[in-house]
C-alpha cells in the first residue's frame, strides 16, 4: 500500500541515494519505477531485496503515477516535470529548473513546510515542489532557528563544497587525481575539471555572474529569501570547492535584529530537528565532513560571539551537512513524505 513513486536520473549520484533514503525511512509504496536517460536505460538497479531495469524516460513515464523525484538535470526537469504534473503527479525536483518559479514552494520540511500545505496525494492534482540547493539548505538548517527566534539582518556564508556536488564523475576524479599524486607526484586525469583538484581548493565551478557573484552564491541569496519568505535581509556568499568526498561545511556569519546570547544561540540551535552540535571547545572538536558524511543530520559548532559586532547582535557558526543526503535526497524524500 501507498504511492506509485518513479524516480528519474536514478543511475546518477543523487538518484542512488534516493534508493537509499527511501528504503532507510521506510518510505510506502506500491509501485516502484526506474528511470533514467536513453544512455543509462536497461541498466539494473537493486531496491528493497528487488532488481528493477531502468527504463527510458518518455511522456509516458509518468502515467498512473502518484510521486516522481527528479535529479536529471535541469533541461529533464523543464521538459518533463510539467508533463508529469499534467499527468496528476507530484514531482519534487532536485534541480534549480523551478526553484524561484513563483507558485512553486521551495521546501524544507524542517523549516516551511506551510509553502507546500495544501499539497496532498490523493487531492486529484499534481504539482512542483523544488529541493533548495544543497547549500542552501545545510545554511538553513543551521540558522533557522535564530531567524525564527531574533531576526536575522545579515548572514555572510563562506562555503567548502564537496566534490559529490558536482556529480559522480566529479567524486571519482577527485580520487582518481589523489591515487596520481601519490603514486606519481602529479595529477594526469583533469577531465570534469580544467585544473587539479587533489590537495586543491577552487572557486566553485558554477557559471561567473556579471555581478561577480557565481550562481550557486546567488542561488543561496535568492533561495533563502524565498524559504523564509522575506526581501528584509542582507545575504552574501563565496562557495568554493573543496577536496572533501561528499559533506558540505560552512562559515556563517550573522547580524541579528535583536541581542541574542551565545547560551541562548547554542540552545535554540541544538532543539532544530535535524541539527546535532559538536561545540566543544575544551578539545578543539567541531563539525567535520567526516561527522556528516552518511549521516541524517547537519551538525553545528564554532558558536561564538562575533566579537566585531556590538553587543549580542552578532553570530558566528560553522555547520557541516551531507550534500547528496540532506542536500539532496533526503531532503527530497522528506517532502515526499508530506504529500502522504
Ligand atoms: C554544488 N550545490 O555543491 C551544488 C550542486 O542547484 O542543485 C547542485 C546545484 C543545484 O556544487
Amino acid at each position: 500500500d501507498g504511492p506509485r513513486v518513479c524516480i528519474a536520473g536514478v543511475t546518477g549520484a543523487v538518484g542512488q541515494e534516493f534508493l537509499r533514503v527511501l528504503k532507510q525511512r521506510d518510505f510506502p509504496y506500491s509501485e516502484m519505477k526506474m528511470l533514467a536517460s536513453s544512455r543509462s536505460a536497461g541498466k539494473e538497479v537493486e531496491f528493497d531485496g528487488e532488481t528493477y531495469t531502468t527504463e527510458e524516460l518518455t511522456e509516458t513515464s509518468f502515467d498512473n503515477m502518484d510521486i516522481a523525484l527528479f535529479s536529471a538535470g535541469g533541461s529533464i526537469s523543464k521538459k518533463f516535470g510539467p508533463i508529469a504534473v499534467e499527468k496528476g503527479c507530484y514531482v519534487v525536483d532536485n534541480s534549480s529548473a523551478f526553484r524561484m518559479t513563483e507558485g512553486v514552494p521551495l521546501v524544507i520540511p524542517e523549516v516551511n513546510p506551510e509553502a507546500m500545505a495544501d499539497m496532498k496525494i490523493g487531492s486529484g492534482k499534481g504539482g512542483i515542489i523544488a529541493n533548495p540547493n544543497c547549500s542552501t539548505i545545510i545554511a538553513l538548517m543551521a540558522t533557522t532557528a535564530i531567524q525564527r527566534k531574533v531576526g536575522i539582518e545579515r548572514m555572510v556564508v563562506s562555503t567548502y563544497q564537496a566534490a559529490s556536488g558536482a556529480g559522480a564523475q566529479a567524486m571519482a576524479e577527485l580520487e582518481q587525481q589523489t591515487r596520481e599524486l601519490v603514486n606519481d607526484g602529479e595529477v594526469k586525469t583533469k577531465e570534469i575539471f580544467p585544473w587539479g583538484y587533489a590537495f586543491n581548493l577552487f572557486s566553485h565551478n558554477a557559471p561567473m555572474m556579471d555581478n561577480g557573484y557565481n550562481e550557486e552564491e546567488m542561488k543561496m541569496v535568492k533561495e533563502t529569501k524565498k524559504i523564509w519568505n522575506t526581501d528584509d535581509i542582507s545575504i552574501c556568499a563565496t562557495c568554493i570547492r573543496v577536496p572533501v568526498m561528499r559533506a558540505h561545511a560552512e562559515s556563517i556569519n550573522l547580524t541579528l535584529k535583536n541581542d541574542l546570547s551565545e547560551e541562548e544561540a547554542r540552545k535554540i540551535i541544538s532543539e532544530f530537528p535535524g541539527v546535532s552540535l559538536i561545540d566543544d571547545r575544551a578539545n578543539n572538536r567541531f563539525p567535520m565532513p567526516s561527522d556528516a558524511s552518511d549521516q541524517d543530520d547537519c551538525f553545528v559548532g564554532r558558536i561564538r560571539r562575533d566579537i566585531s559586532q556590538k553587543g549580542n547582535k552578532g553570530l558566528e557558526l560553522f555547520v557541516c551537512g551531507d550534500q547528496i543526503r540532506k542536500g539532496a535526497a533526503q531532503n527530497a524524500v522528506q517532502v515526499a513524505e508530506l504529500l502522504l
